[in-house]
């Protein structure tokens, strides 16, 4: 399988994509506390990933605006994408009532091998989490999703976790 793979974010404005994308990219920085200014169009990263097994992984990342006016943007960019992160803001109702709205603009580009993951993103904020557990299992229970994760960019390790994890799904997929 070719070791190259397209990772690209999708979901509302505001949830948390190009930081979860910062945090990941700059997880050798200590640092609690990320920039992000809002994505215009699309931003773009590539970066290669090494298993502790010595196996190689080339990994091109498009982070989308979730705004509207980018939605002929963003469909130029679906084609071809392994791994859709579907994320909301787990602080944000609406951001959730949106997910199904975001299946059904990358509908034309899934097909059998793309991964589609759910990511619930500002798991930090625990007084006001609107999005109920049921609501949530429902929605997995469904959409065909690959994997679900809930993570934080404000600290720890959460969203390198989620990353790990993918690429090594990844690569036992493709052994
Ligand atoms: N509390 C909290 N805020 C976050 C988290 N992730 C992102 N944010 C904030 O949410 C806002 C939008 O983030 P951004 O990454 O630009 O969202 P995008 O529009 O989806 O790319 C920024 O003010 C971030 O600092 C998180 O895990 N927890
Ligand atoms: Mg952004």
């Amino acid at each position: 399988m070719d070791p190259r793979i397209k990772i690209t974010t999708i979901g509302d404005s505001g949830v948390g994509k190009t930081s979860i994308l910062k945090r990941y990219c700059e997880r050798n920085v200590a640092s609690n506390h990320i920039n992000t200014t809002p994505t215009i169009g699309v931003d773009y990263g590539s970066f290669r990933e090494e298993s502790k097994a010595g196996r190689l992984i080339y990994v091109d990342l498009f982070d989308l605006s979730g705004k509207d006016k980018y939605q002929n943007v963003r469909k130029e960019f679906y084609e071809g994408t392994d791994i859709f992160l579907l994320v909301f803001d787990l602080d944000d109702e609406k951001s959730f009532q949106s997910l199904n709205k975001w299946l059904k603009e990358i509908s034309p580009f899934v097909n059998l091998r793309t991964n589609v993951c759910l990511v619930g993103n500002k798991s930090d904020i625990e007084s006001s989490r609107c999005v109920s557990a049921e609501d949530l299992e429902k929605f997995v229970q469904e959409n065909p999703l690959s994997q679900q994760y809930k993570v934080t960019c404000m600290y720890g390790t959460s969203v390198e976790d989620m990353f790990e994890d993918i690429f090594c799904r990844w690569w036992k997929s493709s052994v």
